[in-house]
C-alpha cells in the first residue's frame, strides 16, 4: 500500500487502542457516538444516485454501502455492549462484514432508511453508556477471532474512532469529486 491509498481508505489513521483506561475521555467517546447519526444526515447531504454509488476511493465501498455497513456494525456493537453489561466476559459473535456490505439488500435500502435507524441506535447506545456506573467500563466480551478479552472502555473508543473513520471517508470524496 502506497501513502496516498492508505490516506484515503484510513483518513484519521487506523485505530490504536490506548495503552490503559482514561475515564475522563469518556464524554468525548460518548458525544462522538451520540453526533454520528447528524454529522451522516450532513456528510449525504444533496448527493444523488449516482454520487451515493461512487465509491468513495477507487476498489473501495461505495457511499451507500459506507453507510449500510455503519448500521451492520453498530447493531452488532450495541448487542456486544448489552451482553457485556449482562454476563460474565461473554463470547461474541464475529461477522464479514464484507460479505455483508455485498448482500442484495444493500443495494436496494435507501441510505436514508440506515441513518434513520443509526438515530434510533445511537440514542439506545448512548443512554446504555450513560446509565452504567463506572465500574462497568471495565466489563469485557471475549472476541474469539482477536483471541482476547476487549473492555467496554476500548470498545466505546474505537467505536467513536470508527464513525468518525466512515464519516471522513465520504467527506474527503465530497471535497476531491468538488461535491
Ligand atoms: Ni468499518
Amino acid at each position: 500500500m502506497d501513502d496516498g491509498h492508505e490516506q484515503l481508505a484510513y483518513p484519521i489513521g487506523r485505530y490504536e487502542t490506548p495503552d490503559k483506561y482514561a475515564p475522563e475521555m469518556q464524554n468525548e467517546w460518548i458525544s462522538s457516538i451520540e453526533a454520528l447519526p447528524k454529522w451522516l444526515d450532513l456528510c449525504i447531504e444533496n448527493l444523488d444516485k449516482i454520487q451515493l454509488d461512487t465509491p468513495y476511493r477507487p476498489g473501495g465501498w461505495t457511499v451507500n454501502e459506507v453507510i449500510h455497513h455503519l448500521a451492520d456494525s453498530h447493531l452488532n456493537a450495541y448487542v456486544r455492549l448489552k451482553l457485556a453489561l449482562t454476563e460474565d466476559s461473554p463470547v461474541i459473535k464475529p461477522y464479514d462484514e464484507k460479505l455483508w456490505a455485498q448482500m442484495p439488500d444493500v443495494e436496494t435500502t435507501p441510505v436514508n432508511i440506515s441513518i434513520t435507524l443509526l438515530h434510533a441506535l445511537h440514542f439506545r447506545w448512548v443512554q446504555a453508556l450513560r446509565n452504567m456506573q463506572p465500574q462497568d467500563w471495565e466489563r469485557t466480551y471475549f472476541h474469539p477471532e482477536q483471541e482476547r478479552y476487549v473492555p467496554i472502555w476500548e470498545m466505546t473508543d474505537m467505536y467513536a474512532w470508527h464513525g468518525r473513520h466512515h464519516m471522513e471517508q465520504i467527506r474527503g470524496l465530497r471535497q476531491r469529486s468538488n461535491w
